[in-house]
Formats: structure tokens, C-alpha cells, sequence
């Protein structure tokens, strides 16, 4: 598991404002050092679409992490989804799997794909994708204590009061999620590892679509990548939708 050492500036600003302070080492509670796991490992890959370069050329490791506060420090420290150029993608995968169809754990899978309009870069994008990310990384971890480190920004908290279940089984199958951003709409996906654990895909589908409160009429398609990677028209057929 990985730990920190205890910072200590905050016990020290005490000191200094109340000079009759005890000067004895203060009772530090373990919450204040120890980093709080994340079930899995994950890697947060960048794409950003450089035509003199191959698909797999453009896609780049950004970093990997496997506690809340890891994670809290590296979504600080990136762009929203929203500021990034056409083109571009953020994939957020479990590590040792990598953000493309060949990957033996994604070739026979697929993805619950949210395509959005262009207005919604603005209103939707960038809280879909937190929310998309929080649903896989906290799922396991336990909500209170998210909900303790990042209490500072009231959204967040709204955020996490959706989280705190996880897929249950299903998570198992959770391989990923991607967004691009592009001209046409940007889209999120969230990636599974067999398009025929159907009843894992549909556990995913309906959960995620429940805690981004998406509206019951409107409907999310399931593909497989055999389907998308081997598709003619702009469009894939659904295997699934909920
Ligand atoms: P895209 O980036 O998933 O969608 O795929 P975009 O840009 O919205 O395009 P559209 O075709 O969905 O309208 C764009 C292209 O990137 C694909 O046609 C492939 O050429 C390439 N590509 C995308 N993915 C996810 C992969 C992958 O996993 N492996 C490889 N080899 N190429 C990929």
C-alpha cells in the first residue's frame, strides 16, 4: 500500500500562532498520512491526434496511480476534458490493459458509448467525464472517504454522493473509459472485456446511466469493437442498449 510521510506544516502554523502550545509530538491520526488504496491500479493515457503519426504512435502513457489522493493530484493537474483540442482523447484503463482494441483483454469486448451534442462540451462534458471516472476508481474504495479528502469543492461532494456502489461483479469487466473530443460531438465510453457477458454489459449500462442521471428516454448503444474497428458507414450497430 502506499504511504506518505506526514506533512507537518499544519501542526507547526499551530505552534507558531499559540506559543504555549505543547511542544510534544502531536497525536497524529493514521488518516492524515496513510494514502487510501484504490482496489485496482490504473493508467491515464493522452491521445492527440498528430496525423504524421500512427494511431498507436499518437497514444501516450501519462501516468499511473493506485490511491484516492494519487489520483486527486493528477485530475488537478490535467486539463478538463473540455480544454482540449479536436482530436484528442483521455483513456483512464486498468493497468496492464491498453486503451486499444487489440489489447487481448479488449479484443473481444466493446463499450457503452455516450455520443454528445456540441452544446453539451460546455455543460456536460467535463462532469460526465469526472463522474465516469469516480464511478470506476471509487467504486470499491468507499465514498465516506473520498468524500472526506475532497470535501473542499462542493461539487465534488454533490458528486460523490452518487458513488459509493459499485458494479458489483460486473466491475470485473470493466476494461476502461475513453473521451474524445471532437468537432462532431464528443463522446465517452466505457469499455467491457467479453460483448458476450450480457449480463455484466447490462449491470454496467444501467448503472452508469443511472448515476449520470441520464434520462430514461434517452437511450445509450453497446458495440463491440469487432463491429466499430471493422464498421464502413459512420455508424455501428447496438448489441445492447439501455
Ligand atoms: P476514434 O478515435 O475512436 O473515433 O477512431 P472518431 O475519431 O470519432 O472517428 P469515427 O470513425 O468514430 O467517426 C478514429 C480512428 O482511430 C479509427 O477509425 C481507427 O483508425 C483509429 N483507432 C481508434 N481506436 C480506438 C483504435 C484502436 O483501438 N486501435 C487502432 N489500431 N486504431 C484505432
Amino acid at each position: 500500500m502506499a504511504t506518505s510521510e506526514p506533512r507537518g506544516t499544519e501542526n507547526e502554523e499551530v505552534r507558531a500562532e499559540s506559543p504555549t502550545a505543547p511542544v510534544t509530538s502531536p497525536v497524529t491520526s493514521p488518516e492524515q498520512y496513510i494514502k487510501h488504496p484504490l482496489q485496482n491500479r490504473w493508467a491515464l493515457w493522452y491521445f492527440k491526434n498528430d496525423k504524421s503519426k500512427s494511431w498507436t504512435e499518437n497514444l501516450r502513457l501519462i501516468s499511473k496511480f493506485d490511491t484516492v489522493e494519487d489520483f486527486w493530484a493528477l485530475y488537478n493537474h490535467i486539463q478538463q476534458p473540455s480544454k482540449l483540442g479536436f482530436g484528442c482523447d483521455y483513456c483512464l484503463f486498468k493497468d496492464g490493459i491498453k486503451p486499444m482494441w487489440e489489447d487481448d483483454r479488449n479484443k473481444l469486448g466493446g463499450r457503452w458509448l455516450m455520443t454528445l451534442s456540441k452544446q453539451q462540451r460546455h455543460n456536460d462534458l467535463d462532469r460526465y467525464w469526472m463522474e465516469t471516472v469516480c464511478v470506476f476508481l471509487f467504486s470499491f474504495c468507499g465514498w465516506l472517504t473520498v468524500l472526506c479528502i475532497t470535501s473542499y469543492c462542493a461539487y465534488v461532494l454533490q458528486l460523490l454522493c452518487l458513488i459509493g456502489e459499485s458494479f458489483d461483479e460486473a466491475s470485473e469487466d470493466v476494461c476502461g473509459a475513453v473521451v474524445n473530443v471532437r468537432p462532431k460531438g464528443d463522446k465517452i465510453a466505457i469499455w467491457t472485456g467479453n460483448c458476450q457477458n450480457r449480463d455484466a454489459i447490462m449491470t454496467i449500462g444501467q448503472q452508469y446511466k443511472e448515476r449520470l442521471s441520464i434520462p430514461s428516454k434517452t437511450l445509450i448503444g453497446y458495440q463491440s469493437h469487432d463491429d466499430t474497428s471493422s464498421k464502413s458507414g459512420s455508424t455501428t450497430k447496438n448489441m445492447y442498449s439501455v
